[in-house]
């Protein structure tokens, strides 16, 4: 066993089928989130790869990183193999298998290796906090009138679904927030019990919570505690796949974590792990502030760099002189639908809240031979988070280039009025009130013909079933008019 250092911590002989590790072993310096700081090398006399058995050791204990130098007839070193836990490994996989070396031609940065790991895990453990397995409740405490504040759990459901968590029951108090506990303390106390009854191990707000408040629920409850905006990051950050999109994230949710930052909150144990010891006179508190936002500044750097390859981008479309048409709308109405069917293309949609996280660029001709860019980008939401807006401030500019904004609504939902005024409010704050917008309502074939038809007088709009190309006429023919008309001086 060969500690950080690379000194030899433990010399341990076995037997050809198994070696046992001593209990000290268990004992030796562990921290939370992070990984033992003790590599284990051992022999296989067979040359045979790693076993089952060697996993387990490498999970259970944590090991940085594990081993098997394989033995060849001769009684030489031959090949090494060696492996490694993930922080998030895939189909049930949480340790990655490094290729098989030959002994004396073995090129691993052991250190570097792990020290990047240690970040990683730590990472996960500071913005991620939701987990498929995790049992929730939800709960909201309002004034509101009981419509819209069962309107507003249904949405608050939606968004647990789309983060893979399973909601166990919910919970509505019709009361003013209390600053302690935001419940009542007669319905905290239903809540210990009725979390007990149903094994639930986390609370959902969908009000947004204060670092005090987060701290007296947790004490009380002993379960962890997320809000919407939390929530909202957190699927965010599971969607993020490109860098830009991964950097944004990671910056919302670190903003919106400092400031609930507290003494004893283990979640940004992260920032504490890993390397450099603590400053004199420092807290771990201190250390938390100043690690979160020294990582804030490297990745707003990292940021800027990312972006200048966007703009150069956006320089080059823009050159094209064709006119762009971007499709805005709330989370989940059929926009990258709409895009594909349009395009031919095949870019993912789900049935999720935020399927789409970076903006998509995409060719189209019309009928009568017009050309245009045609753009998909990330949905809006009601009261979308600041900081996230702040971080994703890139991606929200590139709609001021659209020549014509396609603000597609979902007919089929019970909160199409609400959803259309929150995109409306959305597009006021980013200043896009301005470009011409035609707005189209999607999922026609879920509701009655006659339904689509008042509603589409009513407000303007063009119905259409973006899954089906036929439905998709009128709107082509309305968007080559309004994009011809810009033609025109
Ligand atoms: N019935 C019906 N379902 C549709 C239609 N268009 C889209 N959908 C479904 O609605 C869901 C959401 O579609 P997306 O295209 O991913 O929606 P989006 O607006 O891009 O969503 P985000 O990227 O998550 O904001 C998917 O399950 C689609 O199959 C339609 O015309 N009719
Ligand atoms: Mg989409």
């Amino acid at each position: 066993m060969i500690d950080r250092k690379g000194i030899t911590q433990y010399v341990i002989v076995g037997r050809d089928q198994q070696i046992l590790l001593p209990d000290e072993i268990h004992k030796y310096r562990i921290g939370k989130g992070r990984l033992k700081g003790l590599r284990l090398i051992h022999t296989h006399l067979k040359n045979e790869s790693l076993t089952e058995d060697d996993m387990m050791d490498l999970a259970f204990l944590r090991l940085d990183l594990i081993c098997a130098l394989g033995v060849s007839k001769n009684g030489m070193p031959d090949t090494v193999y060696s492996a490694h836990l993930l922080p998030e490994g895939s189909n049930n996989v949480n340790w990655e298998v490094l290729p098989p070396a030959p002994y004396g031609n073995l090129d691993i940065d052991c250190l570097r290796l792990i020290l990047s790991l240690e970040e990683e895990f730590a990472k996960k453990a500071s913005t991620r906090k939701i987990d498929a397995a995790d049992r929730a409740i939800l709960i909201s405490v309002t004034t509101d009138p009981k419509g819209t504040a069962t309107e507003s759990m249904e949405e608050l459901k939606e968004l647990a679904r789309s983060s893979g968590t399973h909601i166990v029951d919910t919970l509505i108090q019709y009361r003013k927030a209390d600053p302690r506990f935001m419940l009542g303390k007669g319905k905290l106390s239903e809540l210990v019990i009725l979390a007990l009854q149903s094994d639930a191990n986390l609370l959902i707000f969908d009000q947004n919570l204060n670092s005090s408040q987060v701290r007296s629920i947790t004490d009380t409850t002993e379960m962890r505690v997320v809000d919407r905006t939390q929530l909202i990051l957190d699927i965010f950050a599971r969607r993020a796949h490109t860098r830009e999109g991964k950097i944004q994230v990671e910056l919302a949710q670190l903003k919106y974590l400092l400031p609930r930052l507290i003494e004893k909150n283990t979640a940004m144990s992260r920032l504490t792990g890993g390397i450099g010891g603590r400053g004199p006179g420092e807290t771990k508190l201190e250390i938390n502030r100043r690690r979160a936002h020294d990582r804030i500044r490297r990745l707003e750097k990292e940021l800027a760099t990312v972006r200048k390859q966007r703009a150069q981008r956006r320089a080059k479309r823009k050159k094209q002189g064709l006119p762009i048409i971007s499709i805005i709308g709330y989370t989940n109405v059929g926009k990258s639908t709409l895009l594909n069917t349009l395009t031919k293309s095949k870019i993912l949609t789900e049935n999720r809240l935020f399927a789409t996280l970076d903006p998509t660029s995409r060719r189209l001709r019309f009928p009568r031979d017009t050309e245009a860019i045609i753009t998909d980008t990330v949905g809006f939401i009601r009261d979308l988070p600041k900081d996230l807006v702040t971080a994703f401030r890139a991606t929200f500019e590139e709609l001021k280039d659209a020549d014509l904004l396609l603000h597609v609504i979902d007919i089929s939902s019970p909160r199409l009025k609400q959803q259309m005024k929150s995109v409306e409010q959305i597009v006021e704050s980013l200043d896009l009130n301005a470009i011409t917008t035609l707005k189209v309502l999607n999922k026609a074939d879920l509701v009655s013909k006659d339904f689509a038809e008042t509603q589409c007088s009513q407000i303007d709009a063009i119905a259409v079933s973006a899954r089906n190309p036929g439905t998709l006429n009128p709107l082509i023919e309305a968007m080559e008019a309004r994009i011809r008309n810009l033609a025109q001086p």
